[in-house]
């Protein structure tokens, strides 16, 4: 057995095209996600998976709209549309992705009040999902991330996951961003900062 995971970021029905919060193209994805999967030794999923009046959705708020900010006790949120709610077909994964082999799915965005882009802590940035202590446990160390969206909850599992002590890289042909007010910029440049391969 290795030391190496492929960590799947959030390969749901909602961020590909026709769903809730489409990132461009996010659907191109899956074959070579699929061959991803196929050579790794370990793969682990995310799933966004929130509750109908989840606080990071434009609907939970008077007189906002989907990519508007607020101020959350954590610090600055995006609002988004509806998506991936717990249960629905949005919050499914891809009905062509390969998921069979993988070994965990981490569920994460469950709690209304915070958001979690991260697959590593919640956007409070203090609130453990379990991942860390999960791969630690096991031995995993090696990290290749892929999936959607590049410049969110990929680039800020990550980051984070750097910050953790794992090594990490992200294979950016499977990977598609939503690049919002420049964010595509600006996360790869955090990346490049906080360590992470860019493959
Ligand atoms: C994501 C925005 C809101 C993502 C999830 O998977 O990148 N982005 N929820
Ligand atoms: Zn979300």
């Amino acid at each position: 057995m290795t030391s190496e995971a492929l960590i799947v970021i959030d390969l749901q029905n909602d961020f590909c095209p026709g769903g809730a919060l489409a990132v461009q193209d996010g659907d191109a994805i899956v074959p070579l996600v699929n061959t991803l999967i196929t050579e790794a030794d370990h793969v682990v999923l995310t799933q966004d998976w929130h509750p109908a009046d989840h606080s990071s959705f434009a609907s939970s708020h008077e007189d906002k709209a989907p990519y508007d900010t607020i101020q959350m006790p954590y610090g600055p949120q995006t609002l988004w549309p509806d998506h991936c709610i717990q249960g629905s077909e949005g919050a499914g994964f891809h009905a062509d992705l390969d998921w069979t082999n993988a070994e965990l799915v981490i569920r994460k965005g469950f709690r209304a009040s915070v958001d979690s882009y991260s697959a590593f802590f919640e956007n409070d940035h203090t609130t453990p999902t379990g991942l860390a202590g999960y791969l630690r446990e096991r031995g995993l160390t090696t990290l290749t991330l892929c999936g959607l969206a590049t410049d969110f909850c990929v680039a800020y599992s990550a980051i984070d996951a750097v910050k953790q002590g794992f090594a990490v890289r992200v294979r950016l042909d499977a990977c598609r961003g939503i690049d919002l007010s420049g964010s595509m910029a600006f996360m790869m440049d955090e990346m490049r900062g906080a360590g992470v391969v860019l493959a």
